[in-house]
């Protein structure tokens, strides 16, 4: 019979993690092979991503897997955007991929804007939210600096396109996670060539274009070799962790927000086309592509990114957990301070509690000192900024916003999601946290025939895990406070 184990390699911005997902029943049952670190390594100034590290760490799941006896139907591979590996003529690796926290990247669109194409066109063309990290930018700074790996480079592959291409020998550019690039005409879901010649590039430079669902190949010789599995098929699922956490979104119907918390908060709706026009434009709003052919509508808001920034600070001083941290942010005194967080001074900091301390000063605010102050700060200013960018997003929707999903590791933060929903005072339903490996195993399902579509999926998250409401409460006093917010919230 149908084989109906997935193996889904799920890797974030700090850590990575592999999954595995059986469905029996129409429920889905998941388990935990193996978790790992993905830190970004500085040398000399830069910031890369070890490739080797993460291919190794994937191996050794698929040996636990191997060595439990569990026979599994594909493996798939989703992470974090907008980063690429160079790859040579010869199909080798050219150099470590370079992290998009690299701050070379700071100034590349103005320069770009100037210099090439005005911030307009290139979003009108794209879609997508102007971050300097696009790679888009980071392409234009490779080629603006010099960098002696760009004229050499045979085919750019998005990091879950590299890393199935070091498991199959085979070549794809995933659709979702291309996406993110910021190369993309939304409308067509194929390079825009015009914008590829301002790098200096054509399409050659990527492999084709495929939608998730599409086998990329089996695992090599090599890799069966090492683990000792046959010729399982690696699937192309939504390579964007993002696009395959929305569509583990377990909504019941089409009146929702969903917000994505991990390092990054990515706030958006679904939309069947894409919305580009001057309202996003000005809002600077991302219309990346969605695993089941939609658009995610979607802001990039400043997430986790900030508190696990403080944490590695005080873990230098004490051993610290994030239970711990929310505990004492319970207990420090409400609406101190706000911080935006996503001004530019948070995106890759010396040191992340200094520089909301230096925010707080020069808002004349009061200076956060304790661990319970900061992350006190921290977390009020993110259920603040929530309900900005959703009152965008209510502006924007031809439909109600009836309910915010709050999926991903972020929706474990049971002060958080209250928090969230005082501010914006609409129901949140928290859950599930590994929406991610949630999405990425049932897209591999969806493309062997055992779901059928979107709303069964959905349905099958909603059997399958616990889901927690946050109703709205103290609305006055958060309103109040709302307003104080805009006022120390500075613009980039
Ligand atoms: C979240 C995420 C986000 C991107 C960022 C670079 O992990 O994929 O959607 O914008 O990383």
């Amino acid at each position: 019979s149908k084989l109906t184990s997935f193996l889904a390699i799920d890797l974030g911005a700090s850590s990575g993690r592999a999954i595995l997902g059986t469905i029996r029943n129409n429920k889905l049952e998941m388990k935990e092979v193996n978790r790992f670190a993905n830190p970004i390594i500085e040398v000399n100034g830069r910031l890369f991503w070890d490739l080797f590290h993460l291919y190794r760490e994937i191996v050794k799941s698929l040996k636990e897997i191997q060595l439990q006896g569990i026979e599994i139907a594909s493996i798939g591979i989703d992470t974090w955007g907008v980063d690429f590996v160079s790859f040579g003529t010869d199909g080798e690796p050219l150099r470590m991929p370079y992290s998009y926290r690299d701050t070379r990247t700071f100034s590349a669109p103005e320069k770009f804007f100037s210099k090439v194409l005005s911030k307009k066109e290139t979003y009108m063309k794209t879609g997508i939210q102007i971050m300097n990290f696009n790679s888009l930018f980071q392409l234009f700074t490779q080629q603006e600096e010099n960098n002696p790996i760009y004229p050499i480079t045979d085919k750019f592959l998005f990091m879950p396109d590299a890393l199935s291409y070091l498991l199959t020998n085979k070549m794809v550019t995933e659709y979702t996670i291309a996406s993110t690039s910021q190369l993309l005409n939304p409308f067509t879901r194929s390079f825009d060539n015009e914008l590829l010649q301002t790098l200096g590039l054509s399409e050659e430079k990527f492999a084709p274009i495929v939608f998730p669902g599409t086998e990329i190949g089996t695992l090599s010789e090599s890799v069966q070799r090492e683990t000792h599995m046959g010729a399982v098929p690696v699937v192309a699922v939504a390579g964007h962790d993002t696009a395959s956490a929305v569509i583990a979104t377990p909504a019941e119907n089409e009146h929702f927000a969903y917000l994505s918390s991990g390092t990054w908060s990515l706030m958006g709706i679904e939309s069947k086309e894409p919305v580009v026009t001057e309202e996003t434009f000005s809002l600077n709003f991302t219309n990346e592509g969605g695993a089941d052919g939609s658009i995610r509508l979607l802001k990039n808001i400043c997430g986790m990114w900030l508190i696990e920034q403080c944490k590695k600070e005080w873990t230098l001083e004490r051993n610290i957990s994030y239970d711990d941290i929310v505990r004492e942010a319970t207990q420090s005194e409400p609406f101190r301070c706000f911080i935006n967080p996503d001004a530019s001074c948070f995106a890759s900091p010396e040191s992340m509690i200094n520089e909301i301390r230096n925010y707080c000063r020069e808002t004349g605010q009061h200076v956060p000192q304790t661990i319970g102050e900061i992350a006190r700060c921290i977390y009020e200013s993110l259920a603040f900024r929530y309900k900005q960018v959703l009152n965008n997003l209510k502006e924007l929707a031809d439909f109600p916003i009836e309910t915010l999903h709050i999926i991903g590791g972020g929706s474990q933060n049971k002060m958080l999601n209250q928090f969230t929903a005082n501010a914006i005072g609409t129901t949140v339903v928290a859950g599930p946290s590994e929406a991610t490996a949630i999405g990425n195993i049932l897209l591999q399902a969806k493309a062997s025939g055992v779901v059928a579509d979107k709303s069964e999926m959905r349905q099958m998250v909603r059997n399958s895990v616990d889901l927690a409401r946050f109703e709205p409460q103290e609305t006055d006093l958060w309103k109040e406070k709302y307003s104080e917010y805009l006022n120390v919230y500075k613009e980039l």
